[in-house]
């Protein structure tokens, strides 16, 4: 088997998203040499491939006859390694999602020594090399190889009862503060994702200085706004979510509940006479969505995702619950789910007779955006290589667009372009390419919904994009480039003159840290949209910082550093994330 070799930065986008420990245990090693083999470090295999926290739930061990034999010890650990590094690309029932399915019926044919070689080597079509880049010992593929045989445990369902139990009023709303009792300006704060320390930092984005850490569920993913701006919601992969109250002395969880096993996303309800009513969660387990009282998060009615999907029209077990955007068109959430390809806008004026417009977009979908009118949701289908738009007046889809591979927009940025008017950008996990496309059939019928310009970037590894509607420039990271020049800058394009190319800004450098991968993540404005913050993201065990950027001469401004600011990730400025501004 031929293979080539790839310094540390290489290697660590390989260890990415292994579990906590492992990760920074990797990340301290010296620049070392790896053996990888061609075709299976794709960046974008070992970001779908996140560690699931479900391996901690009990699961009931099956005895199936034809399996090779596993006692309850291997069977554990392999459980154990399939949910922290497998479910995320073959699914938690082993039905298959991005990746392929692993069921008795296909691997009890396929027997142990196939199946070991195949764990331990990979496969070109993006299966990582478990075994030779020493991930797994040789004994592990070897339980692992035994565990795809058997019959696939399933976790435990998660209903009202469950989330009721879970829930925790910590400050009803009678004991909460009647008007703002702090002198932060609040519409400036910037959530930070602590994703390592089960955190997030609040963020004071006049002084820079930390406001209060507040404790979380673990690996918050995202944060999100009650339509007033009061209220902050915080997801965690264990799928808990808190409350925050911006109101309070200082900031803090009001109430918090375990809405499943694993989760991604949270929003709340943002039409006329709706504003703080309801929020609403996602899960990837089980797969169903939850709607919970906006001032309480007591939870109401669950849906599950459960169904056909959307080509081959076959029953999906577990389809996960992706991006969910609230509308401001209708009384709607629009909920993207995952591996059937379908849209769901959730109709929440009346919970008990439920109303849901299900439309058939592509399978894969993962994250996105409005347009700048908020009429218009772009969502990428991600391994589907695609954009679709969903117009959200009239509840429909609009256009499936072709885009590069692996389109990872974030939320996406919106612009004017100086030819081809507004347009809502994104960046690929999977090519350089920056896609550019048109937004107003209005004002620019010729040019809507159709890729107006490609831009070339620094590579694929991309994860986020982002522009300010006071800002002529378009900022895109690549934390997830295997070249660690590229992984640890940011590429800058001036909007009026998108063909004068890129400058690159060396963020990583300007934060003066010491080891690590020092990833560059996720660039969020402030409010007046004359800065714009990057995460510089290292190891647990490594210092990180928040590095702030003068957005009109592109100098550095200012680096936050604190002992706290433990592998800061995602950051959501109050009003830019409450009014939809990206
Ligand atoms: Fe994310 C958004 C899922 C890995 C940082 N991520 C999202 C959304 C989904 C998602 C469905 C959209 C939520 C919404 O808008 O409602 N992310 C997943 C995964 O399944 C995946 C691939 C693997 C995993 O195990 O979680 C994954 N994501 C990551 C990371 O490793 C990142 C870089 C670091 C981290 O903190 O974990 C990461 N994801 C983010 C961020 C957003 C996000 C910062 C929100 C971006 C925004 O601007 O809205």
């Amino acid at each position: 088997m031929k293979t080539h070799s790839l310094t540390l930065g290489a290697a660590l986008a390989c260890a990415w998203l292994l579990p906590a420990a492992a990760y920074a245990a990797e990340a301290t090693k010296p620049d070392a040499p790896v053996e990888v083999k061609p075709g299976v470090t794709d960046v974008e295999t070992r970001y779908q491939a996140g560690s699931s926290p479900i391996g901690q739930a009990e699961m009931h061990q099956d005895i199936n006859p034809k399996a090779p034999p596993m006692t309850k010890a291997e069977f554990e650990k392999a459980r154990q390694i399939y949910f922290e590094r497998c479910a995320g690309c073959h699914g938690v029932l082993r039905k298959g999602a991005t990746g392929k399915p692993l069921t008795p019926d296909i691997t009890l044919g396929k027997g142990t020594d196939y199946l070991k070689v195949f764990i331990n080597y990979g496969s070109p079509a993006g299966m990582p090399n478990w075994g030779t880049s020493g991930e797994l010992t040789a004994q592990e593929v070897d339980v692992m190889a035994r565990y795809v045989q058997q019959t696939p445990p399933q976790p435990p369902e998660y209903g009202l009862n469950e989330m009721k139990a879970s829930w925790k009023l910590i400050v009803p709303p009678e004991k909460r503060p009647k008007k703002k009792m702090n002198n932060y300006n609040v519409e400036n704060i910037f959530s930070t994702t602590l994703r390592d320390s089960g955190e997030v930092a609040l963020i004071d984005g006049d002084t820079k200085k930390i406001i209060n850490i507040v404790k979380t569920g673990y690996a918050v993913h995202i944060s999100r706004l009650s339509a007033s701006g009061r209220y902050l919601f915080v997801i965690g992969r264990d799928a808990k979510i808190n409350m925050i109250d911006l109101w309070m002395d200082k900031p803090d969880n009001v109430a918090e509940i375990k809405v499943g096993l694993e989760a991604r996303s949270v929003d709340t309800s943002k039409y006329k006479g709706y504003q703080d009513k309801y929020a609403i969660a996602g899960s990837y387990w089980p797969p169903q969505f939850v709607i919970m009282k906006g001032d309480t998060l007591e939870p109401l009615k669950i849906v599950a995702t459960r169904g056909m999907t959307v080509d081959t029209q076959e029953y999906h077990p577990e389809p996960r619950v992706a991006a969910i955007v609230a509308s401001h068109f209708k009384p709607e959430f629009v909920v993207n789910v995952k591996e059937t390809g379908k849209i769901l806008l959730v109709n929440y004026k009346d919970l008990h007779n439920l109303e849901i417009t299900e439309i058939g977009a592509a399978r894969f979908l993962h994250d996105g955006g409005w347009d700048a009118s908020k009429r218009y949701f772009l969502v990428a289908a991600n391994q589907s290589n695609k954009i679709a738009v969903v117009d959200a007046k009239e509840g429909k889809l609009i256009k499936l667009i072709d885009v590069g591979k692996i389109p990872h927009p974030g939320r996406g940025a919106n612009f004017v372009h100086p030819k081809y008017g507004p347009v809502w950008a994104t960046s690929h996990l999977g090519a350089e390419d920056i896609t550019l496309i048109g937004t107003d059939p209005k004002g620019h019928p010729q040019y809507a919904w159709k890729p107006v310009q490609v831009l070339k970037g620094q590579g694929g590894g991309s994860l986020f994009i982002k522009t300010h509607p006071q800002s002529k420039h378009l900022y895109i990271d690549t934390p997830l480039n295997p070249d660690a020049k590229i992984s640890q800058s940011v590429a800058v394009f001036d909007i009026n003159n998108l063909g004068g190319g890129f400058k690159v800004l060396p963020i990583a450098e300007w934060a003066k840290l010491g080891e690590g991968a020092k990833r560059v993540v996720q660039p969020e404005f402030n409010k007046a949209g004359n800065e714009v913050w990057f995460s510089v993201w290292n190891a647990k065990n490594q210092e990180s910082a928040v590095v702030v950027v003068d957005d009109k001469t592109l100098a550095l401004k200012t680096v936050i550093k604190d002992p706290r600011l433990i592998t800061p990730t995602g950051k959501f400025n109050v009003y830019n994330t409450q009014h939809d501004i990206y």
